[in-house]
């Protein structure tokens, strides 16, 4: 039974019943303090600071950092995003993506409109409009500007209404009422952006930031095109998420959410955005570019209003959970409809989103048969390369499922004793389309958004047939009994642990 945690403060109570929060009163600098504070707590797995006095910026106004970073906590490594997904907190990696799998099968539920929510306790339309009252970070040293949206929901619809997407993309402060932001032509907030560019129009958005835990998860999935986030939300926990109405563009809202932005995003108008710290890991200093500019019509809020960030970099921070573990998911779950054994796959994190690990069923060599491990990842990425799911990066890596593939150890014991090198071993597909911020691509193809993608076939060499050699290892060379036993004696040998 899933615990449907409905908005940010459910969530951070829940986060602080196992010592996943630390609320901080002294008060912090917005300028570069909060994001340094918040990287060591992503880099350390200390829990998620909770800024609740910051300088020149009213009392009662706060910022949530981390709210998807991973713990430190003995057991509770995932247990951020186990909560997220209202799952226990101890689940593992599979149990995690194996729920957000499961919820893609089910009938998508769209959401309930509701008279008012908690979102509203404060609106401010028109001149009231001051986005320099929030306590928007700078993040890093180098960052071209503050970030205001790094972790909320940005809502664009179609102008035929027909399709609402979620989804989480990147917005710099400007001004009392303007921010620029990424808006990549490839992903569908782009494709939405369009069809408002198609009628000369600029598009009406809404920015919920501080939402129920689940959904920057799902802003963070790869739905397929046409697919409506919210409904995939309701799918989700069986139950109609609610919202609310806009007070300014005709779109609805989560009703929990923290803050709300609404306006347009100009046809025509843009500003220098960037840079800012990336989830690759690195920031390209003084490189900024021409981005759209928002211009903001109205800003609703709660009381005490908690703005949530995301501070990106090395790993493990909320790219690479909020974005790589739904990502994982969404593989697992097109391959499959596509008639592939997959067991799980996953993005180690230390890899920065730029592997995606997939796990074939031990038995594949009955369940295909006369395929060799080359043919199988050839036809993997026939599949997903079609996909919005197989976008995220250029290199995965295919494994049998005797690799536990949430341990990193693992996977490079696979990469390194199972990979052949060359055309067995690397299967390449030449000028497919791809995310323009993977790191090592080159500039004319984060340009035309198309590059060469590998599959690492990781399988166990043909030659290998279905029996795979005994481990030689703890658990795989020694008896259950034995194991047991020496488990049970361990500290009568004399260990401390
Ligand atoms: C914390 C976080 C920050 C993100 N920032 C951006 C961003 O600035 N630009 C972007 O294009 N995608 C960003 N993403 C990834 C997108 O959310 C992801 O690709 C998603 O699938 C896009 O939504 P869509 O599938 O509806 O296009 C971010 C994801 C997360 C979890
Ligand atoms: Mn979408």
């Amino acid at each position: 039974m899933k615990r449907h945690l409905k908005s940010l403060r459910e969530y951070i109570d829940a986060l602080a019943e196992i010592g996943e929060v630390q609320p901080i009163d002294k008060e912090v600098n917005w300028n570069l303090e909060i994001g340094a504070i918040a990287r060591r707590c992503y880099e350390t797995g200390a829990p998620a600071p909770l800024f609740n006095t910051i300088k020149g910026i009213e009392k009662g106004f706060r910022v949530l950092a981390a709210p998807g970073g991973v713990s430190h906590q003995p057991g509770l490594y995932l247990s951020r995003i186990a909560l997220s997904l209202g799952l226990p907190p101890q689940s593992t990696g599979r149990e995690i993506v194996e729920a957000l799998v499961e919820a893609r099968g089910r009938d998508f539920i769209p959401p309930q409109l509701v008279q008012t929510g908690a979102c509203k306790e404060n609106i401010l339309i028109g001149d009231q409009v001051d986005l320099l009252r929030l306590p928007t970070p700078l993040l890093h040293g180098g960052d071209g500007g503050r970030y205001l949206n790094t972790y909320g929901i940005i809502i664009a619809q179609t102008p035929d209404k027909k399709w609402t997407n979620w989804s989480i993309a990147r917005t710099m402060l400007l001004d009392k009422n303007r921010m620029a932001g990424i808006i990549a032509p490839n992903q569908h907030i782009g494709m939405v952006r369009q069809t408002w560019l198609d009628i000369g129009k600029p598009m009406p958005f809404a920015l919920a930031l501080g939402v129920e835990p689940l959904i920057p998860f799902v802003g963070g999935m790869p739905l397929p095109d046409y697919v409506s986030e919210v409904d995939y939300v309701g799918a989700y926990f069986s139950e109609a998420i609610e919202v609310v109405q806009c007070e300014t563009v005709d779109l609805q809202v989560p009703a929990t959410a923290e803050i709300v932005l609404e306006g347009a995003i100009s046809a025509t108008e843009t500003a220098p955005e960037g840079p800012m710290g990336e989830y690759a890991g690195y920031l390209w200093a003084g490189q900024s570019s021409p981005k759209p500019v928002y211009h903001v019509t109205a800003m609703t809020y709660r009381n005490d209003p908690i703005l949530p960030i995301a501070v990106a970099g090395e790993p493990v921070e909320e790219n690479h959970t909020a974005w790589g573990v739904p990502n994982a998911a969404e593989i697992v779950y097109t391959l499959r409809a596509a008639g592939y054994p997959v067991a799980m796959a996953w993005s180690p994190f230390e890899s920065a989103n730029h592997w995606y690990v997939i796990a074939i069923e031990r038995n594949w060599r009955l369940l295909i048969p006369n395929t060799s491990s080359a043919e199988l990842c050839q036809r993997l990425g026939e599949a997903l390369f079609q996909t919005k799911a197989g976008m995220g990066t250029p290199k995965y890596i295919v494994v049998n499922d005797d690799i536990d593939i949430t341990n990193t150890k693992e996977v490079v014991w696979a990469f390194a004793t199972r990979n052949y090198p060359g055309s067995k071993g690397e299967v390449t597909f030449n000028d497919e389309a791809t995310n323009p911020l993977v790191a090592f691509l080159q500039q004319s193809e984060k340009m035309s958004m198309h590059t060469t993608k590998v599959i690492y076939n990781c399988l166990p060499p043909d030659e290998w047939g279905d029996r795979l050699p005994q481990r030689s290892s703890f658990k795989g060379a020694y008896p259950q009994e034995l194991q047991d036993d020496v488990l049970q004696n361990w500290q009568a040998y004399g260990f401390a642990r």
